[in-house]
């Protein structure tokens, strides 16, 4: 799709509180995932972009809705991670509020996308996030990263925990790679029906 393709994209605004979220004027795609999972990075490969989003080492990098413009018409958010032990409970609380009530009011959010590590069991921030996502009938595409970090054999059987463990069928989830790019076509035809 000509939205993708064209590599075209743009840091619009950092958004802390819901009155600074840009017109809602064209479809958009959330990323959500615990700190560090990889979302930044994700973002990156997607519109083939190296540092558009900053990629960081430390946990806790992306502490603001981010919006991303791409094309003409697509709105990439970055949210900020959860599940970092260091952050302050006020904070957290914040971020959730934040997170949730954006999620539940804005009328162009098409997909949220929750990123988990291949590598990690189902953790209970994951399994929370996913079945409130579906409670609220807000359409999800999960991904499992890093695939990079496992043998092909290991990733199947963490693919398959992981289904069983969140409720899904392949079809709802993407196998991916920030690193290698594996699984990036596969997220893009996902993701299309949710754009325009
Ligand atoms: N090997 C490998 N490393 C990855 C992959 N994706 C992300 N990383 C690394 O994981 C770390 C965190 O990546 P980010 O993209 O900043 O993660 P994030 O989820 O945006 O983190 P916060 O903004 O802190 O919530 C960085 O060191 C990345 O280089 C991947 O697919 N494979
Ligand atoms: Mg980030």
């Amino acid at each position: 799709m000509a939205l993708w393709q064209d590599g075209e994209a743009s840091f619009v605004k950092s958004v802390f509180n819901t009155g600074q979220l840009p017109v809602a004027e064209y479809a958009e795609i959330a990323f959500a995932g615990r700190s560090n999972v990889g979302k930044s990075s994700l973002i990156n490969k997607l519109l083939n972009r190296k540092d558009l989003v900053k990629v960081s080492a430390v946990p806790g990098k992306t502490q603001s809705l981010n919006f991303f413009l791409v094309g003409q018409g697509l709105y990439l958010v970055d949210l900020p991670g959860y599940g970092f032990a260091k952050v302050p409970r006020r904070i957290k609380n914040d971020w959730k509020g934040l997170i949730s009530s954006y999620i539940l009011n804005r009328q162009s959010l098409t997909c949220v996308v929750v990123i988990i590590d291949i590598r990690h069991e189902v953790k209970a921030l994951d399994l929370e996030l996913v079945t409130w996502l579906k409670n609220e009938h807000v359409p999800l595409l999960l991904v499992y990263t890093k695939q990079d970090k496992l043998t092909a054999n290991k990733r199947l059987h963490q693919a398959a925990l992981l289904d069983a463990g969140f409720g899904i069928t392949r079809e709802e989830r993407v196998l991916f790679s920030a690193k290698t790019g594996e699984g990036k076509e596969n997220l893009i035809s996902k993701l299309e029906k949710y754009v325009g």
